[in-house]
């Protein structure tokens, strides 16, 4: 690093956390107290939490939209439902849970991670960054605000035409999910983009690429394959939007392609639902290895599965369209993609098998989460290498085996992970401890009802039952089955409640906790719980995967610096680094707290609410507000120049 790239030559300092630097640190970096604070901080750890808060929030409502479907179908011909509002009800559901939930889970985990382990400030555009937040919460209110007035969504999550066209659903609930899906679509990409500027620009000096955390490598891939993906469906609703509205024919029954909706859908979906696993299995990754005492077994190897199974999830859409009388030559290609892929994901399953196994594992509650994670991610990879064969899928398409294998893996592979990881990295968020016993009841309530209650859909699958019925005849043989799902579906829910009074009791009685309360080994544990708004106090120096084990495993030869490294104090600053060695190449001058990113989704969503009443007036507001909102936003300011002032 040099004078001209750097323009100036940070001091190399020695600070701690309660040197008069980080007091001025603070001053620099803390977001205003108040509600003009609350509503502009673009704090990367203010927003991932937000993320997580709100995503949870909407777990909850998904899954009281679940129970109150098991109730209905807890018994034969029940009238609780009727069936149009059952079709609401499974369609905002799957809705909630894989748009609302899923992916802004992980990117809450994402956003309030990534900095703290990569040795960062923040990520590269933390306003950027808030967008993405508010985007989301207006999109999925937005969505929401259809479900009292019983005009949801109502033909399923993938939302097939031609049942989703005008002339078999007139109202406006498709139109809703289409203008919702397009704004959400906005936060997806934002946010995506940050994600893989972040990594290739904001390391820590040495943190080389193959030093970078697994849920770094998780994140990274979904956010790729996110920015790739996302524009086919936002495409195809926008197109469906103007079917239903202008009569335009891209997906008509009578002059138009239905078929081509569900390649689009699923060119986006099938690596959309890749997006909602692989940062999840990186949080085992990363913090399994903490309770096996050891470091992760194949880092390369688990850093290229994860890269590999996006890859293949590019080219094995078709597995979704199995019945719809496509060429058979091009269902074995896809039947075989489909099995190919579960290759990668194998090595990724033994690389934590072997971890456990020649680690010394700790028992706490996380890693139960891991373990129940890795057991049910085997279950429904499994039921996914099946209906991979197109004979069998025939068989098995559109039954409750579908529903049993997508709940497998979602729940196995995105809900246990986050609820280990919510578990480990709680202390670390607020400075407390977790309850241990109260953990121990919730995950055995969980893991005992989820497997109850899923596992027999297998069984009313492959006696025939189909998906998305409202209900069914008595003598069939499917009541014992639906009588064990809806009563384990009751079980798991108690177990999420208990683990929310326990989230909830946790802060405000929890044990104080340390920095370090693991033992973990990676940077984001190197500083105090919560950590400051400024993160590190100086710029640290990495030398390894595991900067917090070095004494221990390195032969007593640490090589890292933590205590001590550039001082960044001109403003808000951090160092922009080179993608692949991380050397420092500049000081990055970060914006400070702004309310253009909540102005300009909040007119992001009256330009839709506007389209959707048919408003021109509104729309042409709701465009001069998102106008005004950008111009402000990318108002030159002396204090963002990279150059500075001689
Ligand atoms: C308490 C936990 C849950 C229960 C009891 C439950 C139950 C159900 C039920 C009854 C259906 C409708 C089946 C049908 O009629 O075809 C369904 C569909 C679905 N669920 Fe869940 N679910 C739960 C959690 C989740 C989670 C956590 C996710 C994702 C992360 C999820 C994703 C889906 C999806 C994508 C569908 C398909 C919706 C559609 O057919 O359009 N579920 N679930
Ligand atoms: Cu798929």
């Amino acid at each position: 690093m040099n004078d001209a790239d750097l323009l100036r030559q940070p001091a190399n300092v020695q600070a701690g956390y309660d040197s008069p630097v980080a007091a001025e640190l603070q001053h620099l970096w803390k977001t205003k107290p108040g509600l003009l604070g609350w509503l502009s901080t673009v704090d990367h750890k203010e927003i991932g939490i937000r993320y997580i808060v709100t995503a949870m929030l909407f777990l909850v409502a998904g899954g009281l939209e679940a129970l109150v479907m098991r109730v209905q179908l807890a018994r034969p011909d029940q009238a609780l439902l009727s069936p149009e509002q059952y079709n609401q009800l499974f369609t905002m559901h799957g809705v909630t849970m894989i748009f609302l939930y899923a992916l802004p889970v992980l990117s809450g985990f994402s956003n309030y991670l990534w900095p703290l382990m990569l040795g960062s400030r923040d990520m590269a555009f933390p306003r950027l960054n808030a967008l993405s937040y508010w985007v989301f919460l207006f999109a999925g209110l937005f969505v929401y605000a259809s479900f009292p007035l019983g005009l949801a969504p109502n033909a399923g999550w993938f939302n097939y035409v031609p049942l989703a066209n005008r002339t078999y659903d007139p109202g406006v609930n498709i139109d809703i999910y289409a203008l919702g899906m397009v704004l959400l679509g906005i936060s997806t990409t934002v946010g995506a983009a940050n994600f893989v500027v972040t990594l290739f620009r904001t390391r820590a000096p040495g943190m080389s690429i193959n030093r970078v955390p697994i849920i770094v490598w998780g994140t990274l891939t979904a956010s790729v394959g996110n920015l790739l993906a996302v524009p086919a469906v936002s495409l195809a609703f926008f197109l469906l939007w103007m079917d239903r509205q202008y009569g335009t024919h891209f997906f008509d029954a009578e002059s138009g392609r239905p078929l081509l909706w569900q390649h689009l859908f699923w060119m986006f979906g099938h690596p959309w639902v890749y997006a909602l696993v692989l940062p999840a299995m990186g949080i085992v990754s990363d913090a399994l290895p903490t309770f096996c005492r050891r470091p992760l077994v194949g880092y390369t190897a688990v850093a290229l599965a994860t890269v590999t199974t996006m890859i293949i999830g590019f080219g094995v859409w078709v597995h979704h369209m199995f019945a719809t009388g496509l060429p058979p030559l091009s269902l074995s290609f896809f039947g075989v993609a489909s099995m190919v892929i579960a290759v990668p994901s194998a090595v990724s399953v033994f690389a934590w098998i072997a971890t456990i196994w020649t680690g010394n594992p700790v028992r706490a509650v996380p890693f139960l989460y891991f373990v129940a994670f890795v057991f049910l991610f085997v279950v429904g990879g499994v039921s996914g290498v099946m209906t991979a064969a197109v004979p069998l899928d025939w068989q098995l398409t559109d039954t409750y085996f579908v529903v049993a294998h997508l709940h497998y893996v979602l729940l196995g592979i995105n809900v246990f992970p986050v609820i280990g990881g919510i578990h480990y990295w709680f202390p670390k968020v607020t400075g407390k401890m977790m309850d241990e016993r109260i953990g121990r009841w919730s995950f055995w309530l969980t893991f005992v009802g989820f497997n109850l209650g899923f596992f027999p859909m297998h069984i009313s699958g492959l006696l025939g039952m189909p998906r998305r019925i409202y209900t069914y005849p008595d003598g069939l043989g499917w009541n014992t089955a639906n009588m064990l799902t809806s009563i384990g579906a009751f079980v798991f829910a108690a177990g999420i409640l208990l683990f929310l009074f326990n989230l909830v009791r946790s802060l405000r009685k929890g044990a104080p906790s340390g920095p370090n309360p693991w033992r973990a080994a990676t940077l984001e544990w190197s500083m105090p719980s919560p950590p400051p708004p400024y993160n590190f106090v100086v710029i640290p120096t990495i030398r390894s995967r595991h900067p917090l084990w070095e004494d221990d495993l390195d032969d007593g030869n640490p090589s890292s610096t933590l205590g001590q490294g550039m001082l960044l104090d001109h403003g808000r600053e951090t160092v922009g680094t080179s993608a692949l060695d991380a050397d420092p190449e500049i000081i990055l001058r970060m914006p400070g707290d702004s309310l253009a990113p909540i102005m300009l989704a909040a007119a992001a969503t009256l330009l839709c609410a506007a389209l959707l009443l048919h408003s021109w007036i509104g729309a042409g507001l709701g465009a001069l507000a998102a106008g005004a909102a950008l111009l402000s936003w990318l108002w030159p300011r002396a204090e963002l120049l990279q150059k500075e002032p001689s």
